[in-house]
């Protein structure tokens, strides 16, 4: 079974995706096109699209369906990249899980965090992720922003102690940050707030959380996302990632990896080929609704084949051109220079 492989990547090869990356095609304004996989399923047609690593929600490989799962990657020659609890499906979470102004909904929320800390170690995976999804607000005046802030420091310290206390370092934490949708305006926006947050965090627990930035979050609020990599690979903080593309600033797409801006795709894969960026890399994309079922892994293949073209040019740019470049002040040229690497022979 053919599985992708970066060229001199260095750490951890392979690439992985989510068992939601091939849903059922629903989306705000229409249910389902496509019969939903049962998601075990989900894994054999991950490995047979190239990828070593699958990702799940705990809605999605529950606590009880974990062993079978296990065993099933196992038999696949695949491993579990990340597990991550869901704080946005379930309407007991409509105002956010640790931000909820219900204590009864953020106990609630706790307990669900801590229950996929125990399964993120039965599925052997290394990372858990929190991606923020309600936690914000669409109503000013609506939380109070200080206590929500607070409640977040509090809540990721009591899941770092515990998953110290009875794992050590065995699994870290990655937070996901997305700047709206489905809130208005979402606590742990960007990159820059996270870290904040984290620096805020018990200094025991500091080390074990980092950040999973992804593609299209920060391109829907008009930021750089290699310089948001670069600030999480400053601080040391680059645990995970998630690549997708974004047609512009509008609602997250989650396109095909390489699809939209390759020439920014590959002046990021240059980023993490000098930063040795061990990390997994997955790809957090969405098969769109108007794919037929036979072909819904089309865009697992489509962003790897992408990653692998844009990797293998970007192993060729010649570094020494790029420093000349910012010397000598040609900065058009430095572009041009990019453009010859990714259109050029
Ligand atoms: C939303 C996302 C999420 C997260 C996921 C795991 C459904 O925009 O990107 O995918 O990636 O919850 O962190
Ligand atoms: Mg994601």
């Amino acid at each position: 079974m053919l599985r992708y492989e970066l060229k001199n990547k260095v750490g951890i090869n392979g690439l992985g995706a989510g068992v939601w990356n091939i849903g059922a095609g629903n989306d705000p304004f229409g249910g389902p096109t496509r019969d939903p996989i049962p998601m075990l399923d989900r894994l054999p047609m991950l490995a047979e699209s190239g990828m070593s690593f699958y990702e799940a929600h705990d809605v999605e490989i529950t606590a009880e369906m974990a062993p079978a799962a296990a065993k099933l990657a196992k038999k696949l020659g695949m491993k579990c990249a990340m597990y991550t609890p869901s704080f946005f499906a379930a309407p007991i979470f409509k105002d956010g899980a640790m931000t909820s102004n219900d204590p009864a909904v953020r106990k609630l929320g706790m307990e669900n965090a801590l229950k996929a800390v125990d399964t993120t170690v039965v599925l052997g995976a290394k990372t858990m992720v929190f991606w923020n999804g309600r936690e914000g607000f669409d109503f000013v005046l609506a939380k109070n922003g200080r206590d929500s802030f607070k409640r977040l420091v509090e809540g990721f310290n009591k899941v770092g102690h515990y998953a110290l206390k009875n794992y050590g370092t065995k699994v870290k934490f990655a937070i996901e940050p997305k700047p709206n949708e489905p809130r208005a305006n979402m606590y742990m926006a960007n990159v820059g707030e996270v870290l904040y947050l984290i620096s805020r965090l018990d200094k025991e627990v500091q080390p074990i959380f980092g950040l999973n930035p992804e593609t299209a979050h920060s391109r829907i609020a008009g930021l750089d996302f290699i310089w948001d990599i670069e600030l999480c690979l400053e601080a040391g903080k680059l645990f995970h990632i998630h690549l997708n593309s974004q047609d512009g600033q509008r609602y997250d797409q989650d396109l095909p990896f390489g699809y939209t801006e390759p020439l920014k795709d590959l002046a990021l894969l240059v980023v993490l080929q000098d930063a040795k960026y061990a990390g997994p890399i997955c790809f957090d994309v969405k098969a769109p609704r108007v794919d037929d079922p036979k072909n819904i892994t089309d865009i697992l293949t489509v962003s790897s084949q992408n990653l692998i073209w844009l990797w293998d040019r970007a192993l060729k740019v010649d570094r020494k051109k790029i420093e000349q470049f910012r010397k000598e002040n040609r900065l058009t040229a430095l572009s041009g220079y990019l453009a010859q690497c990714l259109y050029g022979k």
